[in-house]
């Protein structure tokens, strides 16, 4: 078995991750069959496999089926660095987990590592009305590729951590997105994905707080989690361009339909309405701000510390000055007009979060040009940092998507005018009936701009039998 997963780990001579990966191999074949995507096991997909870690290995195409998909171990190049953050800044960085810092490892890879079976238990029913055989193709590559994800984090818990390790890895395969009584570790992994305009939005926003997690953990102390977040982070752009594109596609149509037809109400003409796609922005953006955990956070001021995490491209993008934070001040605005200043480790949180907010507005701009060319004025937009928040400052408040802070009852009472109701749900339930045919693409959103790996428009991306 091990022959078939591609590593350079020196897999053949590592007896010990051998052996825990013979036990958890077959586990999590097993949960792959019975949450995985659901109905296409024997269909063959377009997909991309890493074999290497080199440029022209980590994305070989050909058409395979799931179950047989070569789940692989990589970790990117090794890089002459310093810590170069926290306390010890220039202390060399750590190939065996620090004994002080033991538990805050495994919190931070298990917790990375949780997320990533949970989304495509959230997305499992999706393949059944899939909008193209493109989107269906792009569908199953996130899936792969999210289950590889688990496999990285698995192989660190699997070779540092021992015993307890090894039960982290199998308590991953045994926690379920949305169970009342074993969930995912962090909210947005327990939230419904019930139709395509969620999982965009999802890839969007939700994939995107993987990438600012990743990339801050791609400059961890901790060398082997560094590597293997810097590999990951190679797949997870493709995520992030499905979310992005799938959004501005269900937007180009959208536009084109209310150009066409002066009106807004779409749903008889076979669109989805702009206040209907506000709304799961609303949700998913929300949602994933809860990702970042408190903005006040005494956790994020250890792994600071410690050399273990710190803010987006800390070094590479030549953004800090200066890398102990010990000095200054975050200053957080609260809704309704108030400020709290938090001590700068402290607002580890808060700061990754502002470059995420920074790179979704990217986002909403090129989304909005779609609007624009066709001379409509309406526009998207992001809600308040405050609108249906769970985790942080903003907890507890009722705030409308412009920050206004509301009574709870009269938040209870407009909810719908600002998240996806029932009725939408059933709206796009009707429009989303799936499209299978080369070539052919659903109604309610507009072709994508280019094919997966230079393919023509009417490639067969999924073979399905
Ligand atoms: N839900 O100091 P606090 C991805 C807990 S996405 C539930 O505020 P901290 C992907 C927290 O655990 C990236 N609980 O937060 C995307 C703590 O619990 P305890 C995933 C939450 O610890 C799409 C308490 O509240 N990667 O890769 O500084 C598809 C107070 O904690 C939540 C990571 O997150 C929440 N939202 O930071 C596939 C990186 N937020 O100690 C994949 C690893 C907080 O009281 N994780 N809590 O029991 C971390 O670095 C940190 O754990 C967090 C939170 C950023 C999540």
């Amino acid at each position: 078995m091990n022959a078939d997963i591609p590593n350079n780990v020196d897999l053949d001579h590592d007896q010990q991750l051998r052996r825990a990966l013979a036990t958890w191999h077959p586990r999590f074949l097993q949960w792959w069959n019975e949450v995985g995507p659901d109905g296409f096991d024997t269909s063959t997909v377009y997909l991309r496999t890493a074999i290497s870690a080199s440029a022209d290995g980590w994305a070989n195409y050909a058409y395979v089926r799931m179950p047989e998909y070569r789940w692989g171990i990589f970790l990117a190049p090794p890089e002459n660095r310093k810590i170069g953050f926290g306390d010890n800044p220039d202390a060399d960085p750590w190939q065996q987990v620090p004994g002080e810092f033991r538990k805050e490892l495994r919190r931070i890879i298990v917790t990375q590592g949780d997320t990533e079976p949970a989304s495509v238990e959230q997305q499992r029913h999706l393949g059944r009305t899939a909008p193209s055989l493109y989107d269906l193709r792009n569908l199953f590559q996130v899936n792969v590729e999210e289950a590889r994800h688990l496999w990285a984090m698995v192989y660190l818990l699997h070779r540092f951590f021992g015993r307890d390790g090894r039960e982290e890895a199998d308590e991953l395969l045994t926690r379920r997105s949305g169970h009342r009584d074993h969930p995912r570790i962090l909210t947005a992994f327990n939230a419904p994905i019930r139709d395509w305009l969620d999982f965009y939005c999802f890839a969007m926003f939700t994939d995107r707080d993987g990438k600012y997690q990743l990339e801050s953990l791609s400059e961890s102390g901790f060398d082997p989690l560094s590597r293997t977040t810097r590999f990951m982070l190679t797949e997870e752009a493709h995520h992030m361009f499905v979310g992005e594109t799938g959004v501005q596609r269900v937007v180009q149509r959208t536009a084109e339909l209310m150009k066409q037809s002066g009106r807004a109400d779409l749903h008889a003409l076979g669109g989805i309405e702009l206040a209907v796609i506000q709304k799961y922005i609303n949700l998913w953006y929300s949602e994933s701000l809860d990702l970042f955990g408190a903005e006040d956070s005494s956790n994020a001021a250890t792994y600071f510390a410690a050399g273990i995490k710190g803010r987006y491209r800390e070094h590479t993008a030549n953004v800090y000055r200066e890398h102990r934070a010990l000095e200054g001040e975050y200053e957080l605005r609260l809704p309704g007009g108030a400020g709290e200043r938090i001590p700068l480790r402290r607002a580890m949180n808060a700061i990754l979060r502002d470059a995420y907010v920074q790179d979704c507005e990217r986002g909403l701009a090129r989304w909005n040009r779609e609007l624009a060319a066709r001379a409509l004025e309406q526009r998207l937009a992001l809600p308040h940092a405050g609108f249906n928040r769970k985790v942080g400052a903003y907890a507890g408040e009722s705030c409308d998507p412009r920050g206004n802070v509301l009574a709870a009852e009269e938040f209870a009472v407009r909810r719908g005018e600002w998240l996806p109701t029932e009725e939408d749900r059933a709206r796009n339930a009707e429009l989303m009936q799936p499209v299978y045919e080369p070539g052919k693409i659903a109604g309610w959103i507009a072709p994508p701009a280019k094919g997966i790996n230079g393919q023509p428009p009417d490639f067969e991306y999924v073979i399905l039998s």
